[in-house]
């Protein structure tokens, strides 16, 4: 993408109404602008990282065997009346009625819907273990919607809900998504802590959610230190084999780390107190085993081996889809701007052309930005007529993780110059040797 016929309107000044880093620099890369109290347009930079995202989160949930399908937005409220949801959600579900006066909502989830569709097509134990999902997006009317799109009122989810046979096959169904959300969440470069929490208006009894450790987030979590360095990193893992699932789960679940709601103060108390924090952090997912609560409200049974009719078990699990962005540039900026983890970068590089209208450099510029095109990797090429350090200032901002520069001074020499985003460190090198070194960056991913 050529910068001079990009739409990428960068503010200069820092926005008054954003409290926080990532809501400040989402609203200065041109990434979202607000529409209405909790709702956004995502403007491309910001689709880019959003559609990066979700890329990410399908390939692992379809790795872990889930299988993706689409669900509406708008929900009849008859089917929240059988599940005896409609009365008890109360103002965070906003409730429509269409020109025939019916009920309907805009679904704050989708527990119901996939129910629904379970009873409609599946009636034997042998259809199972199925687990579908799909990312949409939701609607809740909350009372204080703030920080940009960490809590909006539409935000994008990932929802999946698990259909097994009995209590130990669904509660595999549960490890399985621990393991692939703390799969998803390292391939954007964050460390996402599973955390026993309350369960709310989904129910059930067993619940973690997952916790990106910031300054900034909703929640206080009190935790084992020692959690943070867990990394699941390259293991092979087989989704069915349901010791070795468990045996990871166990391994991430056994230090303490838990939100306030089922924070244990004589238990904590034991943890060696080198070890013993108490912190903040934001919620980018959270999973629930809820056994039948849905299936028996709403006739969801199958057949089992033995001819008996049974309501299915269940789960559900979800993934906040936009508000990762915010959770990802909280956990990776500095003072200049947003440093992007190369899994979800919008771009994978960025070329500054220090002397636009050189013909030298001009095409020095074009033959890199082919050249890396020719190895599918789509830079961020900045053609505007502008001052170097206005230039630096937008890459810096925007955050991309590596930086090509090409100037008449270096080209003289053969050279461009490199630059790492994290740390600044530059080095000077043949521009065959820059798209070589930024292709092998990215290779693989
Ligand atoms: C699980 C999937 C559920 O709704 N039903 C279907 C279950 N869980 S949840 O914890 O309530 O939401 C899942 C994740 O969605 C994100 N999220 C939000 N993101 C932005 N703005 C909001 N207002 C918001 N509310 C929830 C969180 O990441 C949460 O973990």
């Amino acid at each position: 993408m050529r910068l001079s016929r990009y739409f990428l309107p960068v503010l200069k000044e820092n926005p008054a109404e954003a409290q926080i880093v990532s809501h400040r620099y989402m609203l200065r890369a041109g990434m979202i602008k607000q529409q209405a109290a909790g709702i956004y347009s995502w403007l491309p930079l910001g689709f880019r990282v959003l559609r990066r995202i979700e890329e990410i989160v399908h390939q692992e949930q379809i790795r872990a065997g889930h299988i993706p399908l689409l669900m509406p937005t708008l929900q009849p409220a008859d089917l929240w009346r059988e599940s005896g949801r409609y009365d008890d959600y109360g103002q965070e579900m906003l409730r429509i009625k269409d020109r025939h006066d019916r009920d309907m909502l805009y679904g704050p989830t989708n527990e119901e819907m996939i129910t629904d569709i379970f009873r409609a097509h599946v009636n034997s134990y042998k259809d199972l273990p199925l687990t579908l999902y799909h990312i949409q997006w939701k609607f809740r009317d909350e009372v204080r919607p703030r920080f940009g799109v960490m809590r909006g009122r539409e935000f994008l989810m990932k929802d999946g809900y698990n259909f097994d046979v009995d209590r130990d096959a669904a509660l595999h169904a549960y490890n399985r998504h621990m393991v692939s959300y703390l799969r998803t969440y390292e391939r954007m470069g964050l460390t996402a802590i599973p955390m026993r929490a309350a369960s709310g208006p989904i129910g059930g009894d067993n619940t973690h959610e997952f916790l990106v450790l910031a300054q900034t987030g909703e929640s206080e979590v009190f935790y084992d230190d020692r959690v943070t360095g867990l990394k699941l990193g390259q293991r092979d893992i087989d989704y069915d084999d349901r010791a070795q699932v468990a045996a990871v789960c166990e391994e991430f679940t056994t230090l303490y780390a838990r939100t306030d709601e089922t924070h244990d103060p004589a238990v904590f108390d034991q943890i060696p107190e080198a070890h013993r924090k108490v912190g903040r952090g934001i919620e980018v997912g959270q999973i629930f085993y809820f056994g039948t609560k849905y299936s028996e409200a709403m006739g969801a049974t199958v057949v089992t081996a033995d001819g008996s009719r049974v309501p299915v078990e269940m789960g559900s699990h979800g993934i906040g889809v936009s508000r990762l962005l915010g959770a990802i540039i909280e956990a990776s900026h500095d003072d200049k701007g947003i440093i992007w983890p190369e899994g979800v970068t919008p771009f994978p590089v960025g070329i500054v052309n220090l002397k636009q209208g050189d013909g030298a450099t001009d095409a020095a510029c074009e033959s890199i930005y082919k050249a890396l095109a020719a190895k599918g990797l789509e830079a961020l090429y900045d053609d505007r007529d502008e001052r170097a350090g206005a230039k630096f200032a937008t890459m810096d901002l925007i955050g991309l993780p590596w930086r090509i520069t090409v100037g008449p001074r270096g080209l003289a020499a053969g050279k461009v110059e490199l630059t790492c985003r994290r740390t600044g460190a530059s080095e000077e090198m043949s521009a065959e040797a820059a798209v070589d070194r930024v292709a092998a960056i990215y290779a693989g991913r």
